[in-house]
């Protein structure tokens, strides 16, 4: 009994030290691509700000007809002259549930069946205007940055070019072509970005078993101290030894939500017909799930900036109303329920409601908050293209 004790354990000392050992090493080729993809993205930004539409397509955003969300995400859109397209929505029908219903075992529930059924109405509505290749597609309960335009998706942008400008691009008749750059890489590299998510959240050897090619680390001012992010989220970026004032960029591990998310016409198109058509057979909670088992398909490459760009406000979401309450609370940790969304920082939803303020005097007094500047430096007095870290 006692020498059973004894061997056991030793077995559990063994292996804790192989843990941390094996830690130690992936921490350390972490900070040594941290270091290196620091120095490699600085001379890339430009400061320009994005266009209208973040450099995509248009941003379509699923608001069901008379959502109480919609109101807010139009005034933060104006702020930030964001430009956000709001595609009527049927009014969905015990048919339309129905069809969407797997055969067997449904767990589907009526609030997320139409939630779903409104992701699939942005997708149609994308794919019907052929002058559009690419979509970033968003719920109407997201908030985001007032740095979003002007900072964050120039970042992430350069970031993403400057991986997509590694890869190989699948073979195409039109792939010669294809090798020319846009905003956010060259086509074809990419099927899914995740600009908004509630957490890829993964052990550091996940990330450190990836490409290094494929894996940036870059300086982004406008990100909140750790101390003021999400508890997952800190102790996420704290295990992986990424320095204050940086985010990632990597291939999707494991993603949930889909706050926002960018899409090309091919990925849309097999979205809408493959992956998330209907339920999966024995059930599935919803829409986000079926997206994320579509990234788990190496053919469908998808890709996260971490932290994210976009989370939804603290309000009931549409689905728990629907279902009478409380399914949903992804904001919620340690019981600390907050009016802000998580990991924004300076959201300008949160910030720009105040009775009878006009969009000029809402966007002027952000940029005077606290919480809005960027390394002690109010936001628009950042030197172009300077790298404040
Ligand atoms: C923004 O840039 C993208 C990519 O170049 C382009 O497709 C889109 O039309 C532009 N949006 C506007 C409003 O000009
Ligand atoms: C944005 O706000 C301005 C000023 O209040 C208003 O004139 C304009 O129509 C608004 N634009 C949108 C797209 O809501
Ligand atoms: C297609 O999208 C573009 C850009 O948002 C818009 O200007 C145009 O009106 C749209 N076309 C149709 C038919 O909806
Ligand atoms: C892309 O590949 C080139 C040549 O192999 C290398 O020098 C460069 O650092 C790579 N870029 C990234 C982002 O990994
Ligand atoms: C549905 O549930 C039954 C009973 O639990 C089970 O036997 C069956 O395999 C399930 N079907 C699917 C497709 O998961
Ligand atoms: C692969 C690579 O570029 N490694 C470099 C990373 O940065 C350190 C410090 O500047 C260099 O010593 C490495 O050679």
């Amino acid at each position: 009994m006692e020498r059973r004790t004894n061997r056991w354990l030793l077995l559990a000392l063994a292996l804790l030290l192989s843990i941390t050992i094996v830690r130690h090493a992936d921490i350390g080729r972490i900070r040594h691509v941290a270091h290196n993809i620091t120095n490699r993205l600085r001379p890339l930004y430009t400061g320009a700000h994005a266009n209208t539409t973040l450099g995509f397509g248009a941003i379509i955003a699923v608001s069901r007809p008379g959502s109480p969300r919609r109101e807010g995400l139009i005034r933060a859109a104006n702020i930030t002259e964001i430009d956000i397209t709001i595609p009527d929505q049927p009014q969905w029908n015990a048919e339309d549930i129905a069809n969407l219903r797997a055969a067997e075992n449904s767990t589907l529930t009526r609030g997320s069946a139409l939630a779903w059924l409104g992701h699939l109405n942005a997708l149609r509505y994308f794919l019907h205007n052929t002058t559009l290749s690419t979509v970033l597609i968003l719920e109407d309960d997201v908030d985001f940055s007032l740095h979003l335009r002007t900072h964050q998706i120039p970042l992430a942008a350069t970031a993403m070019r400057m991986i997509a400008s590694n890869l190989t691009v699948p073979p195409s008749p039109r792939s010669h072509k294809s090798r020319l750059q846009n905003y956010w890489g060259i086509p074809n590299t990419w099927d899914l970005l995740y600009l908004g998510h509630c957490g890829d959240i993964y052990p550091p050897e996940s990330l450190a078993s990836l490409p290094q090619s494929q894996v940036i680390i870059y300086p982004d001012p406008t990100l909140p101290p750790h101390s003021a992010l999400h508890g997952k989220t800190s102790s996420q970026l704290s295990d992986l030894h990424v320095p204050e004032g940086h985010r990632l960029l990597h291939p999707s591990i494991f993603p949930l939500c889909t706050f926002a998310i960018a899409l090309t016409r091919h990925s849309a198109q097999r979205i809408l017909t493959q992956y998330a058509a209907c339920e999966a057979d024995g059930g599935t909670e919803a829409y986000d799930v079926r997206i994320l088992e579509a990234c788990r398909d190496p053919t469908f490459r998808c890709w996260t900036v971490n932290p994210e760009l976009f989370h939804h406000v603290e309000a009931e979401s549409e689905i728990a109303t629907v279902n009478g309450g409380g399914q949903w609370s992804v904001t919620e940790a340690d019981g600390d329920r907050r009016e802000e969304a998580f990991n924004i920082g300076c959201g300008v939803r949160s910030l720009a409601v105040r009775e009878g303020e006009s969009v000029a005097e809402a966007r002027e007094r952000l940029r005077g908050e606290e919480r809005c500047r960027i390394g002690g430096v109010e936001g628009d007095e950042v030197t172009q293209g300077g790298q404040r870290s």
